[in-house]
């Protein structure tokens, strides 16, 4: 299928580590998928779901123990340590081969080697990588489906001699204790072995599109961000494009395929989704920042997806879609915790283990049908707000980008930083509170900078430094805002209703980007008068609005000093803009001599 040798002899290498029983070159038709199901409907590795109520959906269960990436076994493997810097897990590129070739070897022995050509954007277009990832799972070969572009169409334009991401997959054992994720990004290459589970496995996504091409990006002069990209049309057709950054399971897919909210219905608005994950963006020649979404598809979280939090991903998954460690309802539907549906009366849970409504664990804890971290894939195109300029080689051109995290008290609902440089700042100083579903102390801060913590394929240090170089290089930078949906009130309650009435504060946002509305000027940046937000159509109770724009000076200077932990991580390195932004801030609060804080 293909005239490149050095994918021909790599393929030829990885098969006699592997030794599979047969190996086949993925072409990406529909006959092909419907093959790969039937196979994989006859060992269990998937199951047909419903087809009058799911027409074109499937159901996969992960093995118990591999429901999430496994940060604690993914691996930066350059040759130096410094160079994958103080917030990535490292091994030298000898050591990772060697370790991880024990496990390779022999581990698709009576299984089938697939070869899926892959790309990374739409194909040929300029912001576009190719990757090839050999897999002996069939549900990740019809994940990469939904997910990338792939086959015959990818090979044609890597011709002879193209590059392309060496991306190898076992699933092997599927035991924790032999499972590793390894990055050499010197080799253009990735090794994931004894994982099934998405972010670990399909690796066009974390794997290539963030961390190998964060690393590509800082030498080829771009941005790969976790970014979702939206567009927002005016009713004179106009569309203006935001990039916004949020750490994991903070509402990238709602907010990128928001509803509009009731009250703002009348000014006609239109949502565009781009991409609800992944931004690669490049400056064009006429000196500002465009922006694709590498990949396809969504890999959304299920459980809290709905009706009301997420009306256009519940009509996407309808179809065409695959089901992970979701709930199996008796009518062959499927159904997690914080759907559209009441708990069915029995099922059989995502262990694979049958289940009631209203079980109790032994510590009297509700027992989940859905594991928390269960997952659809589906295709962007089906999402009724879809971007017609999904296909467009140029991308989109962004006006905005957006950092936010969830923090109770501190951040405001949203501020604009004053320049580029003090907007790198507040990226580099992002963090997020954790909450109960995730392990360690709840109401812990973690800082994520850019949301890129776990996905940086170098040291962040230089990483900052990239973002600042950007910035000089650019004549139109986007503005950069910080928004925080997750302020709470003495009991603890969201003051802000979120989800749709989000687009509220996108609007002042975008007002600003185009110079339209005056903004108060604060310590941490411009704020928004609350005569700004257009509150038509929201009950908001008195002075609510006002209590998510306070700044509490307390708060901010307690900020400052765990900021300053934060960055003694990297020593030396850390870019002398960003103290001197550290030190700028502390130096505006200090000046102030009375604030509306609380
Ligand atoms: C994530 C994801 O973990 O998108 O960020 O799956
Ligand atoms: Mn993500």
């Amino acid at each position: 299928m293909t005239e490149n040798k050095k994918l021909k002899e790599w393929v030829k290498e990885m098969a006699n580590m592997c030794r599979p029983e047969r190996i086949v070159w993925i072409e990406g038709s529909e006959e092909e998928k419907i093959r790969l199901e039937k196979e994989a409907f006859l060992t269990g590795e998937l199951i047909q779901l419903n087809q009058e109520k799911l027409p074109g959906c499937v159901y996969h269960r992960t093995a118990v123990n591999d429901v999430a990436r496994t940060e604690h076994l993914t691996f930066i493997c350059t040759k130096k340590q410094e160079d994958a810097g103080p917030t990535n897990n490292w091994m030298s590129p000898k050591d990772a081969y060697s370790k991880a070739k024990e496990i390779f070897s022999g581990s698709m022995k009576g299984r089938t080697m697939y070869v899926v050509p892959f790309s990374m954007g739409p194909i040929g277009s300029e912001f576009s990588k190719v990757g090839v990832e050999l897999t002996d799972s069939i549900y990740v070969v019809l994940n990469m489906r939904i997910m990338t572009r792939i086959g015959k169409s990818v090979l044609e334009p890597l011709g002879k001699d193209g590059k392309f991401t060496e991306c190898l997959h076992s699933k092997a054992e599927l035991d924790i204790n032999k499972r590793l994720i390894l990055h050499f990004p010197q080799d253009n290459a990735i090794w994931s072995v004894g994982s099934g589970y998405g972010g670990n496995v399909l690796l066009g996504k974390k794997c290539l599109s963030l961390r190998i091409a964060s690393y590509l990006a800082r030498d080829e002069g771009w941005l790969a961000e976790h970014m979702l990209i939206m567009g927002i049309e005016e009713p004179d057709g106009h569309i203006e494009y935001i990039a916004a950054a949020f750490p994991s399971a903070c509402g990238k897919t709602n907010l990128a395929m928001l509803v509009l909210p009731q009250g703002l219905k009348k000014k006609g608005y239109k949502i565009w989704t781009v991409g609800d994950d992944i931004a690669w963006m490049r400056i064009d020649t006429d000196g500002s920042l465009w922006a694709i979404n590498p990949e396809t598809g969504f890999f959304g979280v299920a459980p809290g997806t709905n009706s009301h939090t997420n009306p256009n991903a519940m009509k996407t998954i309808q179809r065409n879609s695959i089901y992970t460690n979701v709930l199996l309802k008796k009518d062959g539907t499927v159904w997690w915790e914080d759907g559209d549906e009441e708990a069915p009366k029995e099922g059989i849970d995502w262990r694979g283990l049958p289940w009631k409504s209203g079980m109790l664990d032994e510590n009297g804890k509700p027992i989940p049908g859905a594991h928390p971290n269960s997952r659809f894939t589906a295709p962007i195109s089906q999402c009724p707000t879809a971007s017609f300029r999904l296909e467009q080689h140029h991308g989109v051109p962004i006006s905005a980008i957006i950092f936010g995290g969830r923090r109770a008290h501190l951040a405001p609902l949203v501020y604009e930083s004053f320049s580029w440089q003090h907007g790198v700042y507040v990226g580099a100083t992002m963090a997020s509170e954790r909450t109960a579903a995730q392990f360690g102390l709840q109401g812990e801060v973690r800082r994520d900078p850019m949301a890129m913590l776990p996905f940086c394929g170098y040291n962040m240090a230089d990483y900052f430094r990239h973002w600042l170089q950007m910035g000089s290089k650019m004549i139109k930078p986007p503005k950069i805002f910080h928004v925080n949906w997750f302020r709470t009130n003495e009991r603890g309650k969201f003051i802000w209703p979120g989800f749709s009435e989000n687009l509220r504060v996108l609007e002042w946002i975008l007002e600003r980007c185009n110079n339209k509305v005056e903004a108060e000027k604060t310590p941490i940046g411009y704020i928004p008068y609350a005569k700004d937000i257009d509150l038509t159509g929201l009950e908001l109770p008195k002075g609510a609005l006002e209590r998510l724009l306070v700044i509490d000076k307390k708060q901010w200077l307690q900020e400052l000093e765990e900021q300053k932990d934060f960055f003694k991580i990297f020593s030396d390195n850390l870019p002398c803009e960003i103290i001197e932004e550290w030190q700028a801030l502390k130096k505006r609060f200090a000046n102030l001599k009375t604030l509306n804080a609380s």
